[in-house]
């Protein structure tokens, strides 16, 4: 079996990386029905012609788009308008090394449908990456990981260095913002298999980073539209109804327990707290988190306990910056309890999506 691949390299601004890039996928990909499409944002700097001069001797094609900016939607174009069954994307500035393309062929081969070259995971190392960088790349991975519940298996959903079979986008509907492209196509496209290669993300051989505060907003806008295409916007405000269902109980436990069943106010808040989180607990197992309940009752004492666990910490949370904000700031106490809950529910809402409902 031998499918025709197509590497595409998205490029702008890069002429001194082609050629090498070029070189070395050959001596990588020798003997196989492969082809170059570089999709290039009508570079200033000559990187198309630099791209073009290669074709005698290489089998690379080069696309220019006009009037259009941005790495994902490139890619996107990329794969409309190439025909190979086995699609790989990689930078242009030799960070993505060439010589893992191989590894990533095989793992097609042996029947994955997505296989990422991944940066976190065993056998991985990262070069030339200062230290902020990579927090801010930790961080935006964490952040769809946490968000995104359905990406959770895989290590580096951010990677820009992948191969896919073409039938896992067959049917989707690409709509990018930004440089995720993988991301796009983990939650639009269809797979059934997928895997991760370690590999070494290298320093930038020439030219500059295009990358700036403006694609992380468009990060951002990203993981939110992504976000409400999946459904876990709607599943924030299931979990924020439930969470004002709650404050009702707790007060009307709270009450009838004082005023009817003659108990003294702390114990009956006390007894209040635990059935609001019990709760709290029942409705969003069976309304929020439907499609993360685990089966059985072992399952469900299981998850409540974790729950009940979660909600604790976000009581002390309220409480501490409660405290914290009416005696150390001098903010009045309504105003501090406000924040208080705002950051419990935070608190609460991470807590449950990563942890209870995993
Ligand atoms: N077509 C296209 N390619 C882009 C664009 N922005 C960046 N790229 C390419 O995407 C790849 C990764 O970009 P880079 O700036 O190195 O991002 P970084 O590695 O995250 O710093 C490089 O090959 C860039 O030339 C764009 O707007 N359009
Ligand atoms: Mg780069």
């Amino acid at each position: 079996m031998d499918k025709a691949v197509t590497i595409l390299v998205p490029t702008y601004n890069e002429r001194d990386n082609v050629a090498p890039l070029v070189r070395r996928i050959d001596s990588a990909l020798a003997g196989r029905n492969y082809q170059v499409v570089f999709v290039d944002d009508d570079s200033q700097d000559g990187t198309a012609q630099a791209a073009a001069a290669l074709s005698p001797q290489y089998p690379v094609r080069v696309i220019v788009r006009r009037g259009k900016r941005g790495l994902a939607s490139a890619i996107v174009d990329g794969i409309k308008e190439t025909t190979g069954q086995i699609i790989g994307v990689m930078d242009a500035d030799l960070q993505h090394p060439p010589e893992t393309l191989p590894l990533l062929l095989d793992e097609i081969e042996n029947g994955a449908d997505i296989a990422i070259a991944s940066r976190y995971i065993k056998g991985s190392a990262l070069q030339g990456w200062a230290l902020t960088r990579r927090i801010i790349s930790r961080g935006a991975s964490f952040l769809a990981r946490m968000l995104l519940p359905f990406i959770r298996q895989v290590k580096d959903p951010l990677s820009g260095f992948f191969m896919f079979d073409r039938k896992v986008v067959a049917h989707a509907n690409l709509r990018p913002t930004g440089y995720k492209i993988l991301l796009e196509i983990l939650t639009e496209g269809e797979s059934t298999k997928l895997t991760e290669v370690p590999y070494t993300f290298e320093a930038r051989s020439a030219g500059q980073s295009k990358l700036n505060v403006f694609q992380e907003i468009d990060y951002l806008k990203h993981v939110y539209s992504l976000m409400k295409r999946r459904g876990e916007l709607l599943r924030m405000v299931k979990f924020g109804l439930v969470g004002l269902s709650g404050v009702g109980v707790n007060i009307g436990i709270l009450y009838w327990l004082t005023e009817s069943a003659g108990l003294f106010y702390l114990a009956s808040a006390a007894i209040a707290i635990e059935v609001s989180i019990i709760s709290n607990f029942s409705l969003n197992d069976y309304f929020t988190f439907a499609d993360r309940r685990e089966p059985g009752v072992k399952g469900f004492f299981k998850q409540m306990g974790k729950f009940n666990l979660v909600s604790l910490f976000g009581l002390a949370i309220n409480t501490i910056v409660l405290v914290m904000f009416t005696e150390l700031f001098g903010v009045y106490y309504l105003i501090s309890q406000l924040f208080g809950i705002a950051a419990a529910t935070t608190w609460n809402y991470l807590g449950d999506i990563w942890w209870t409902w995993k």
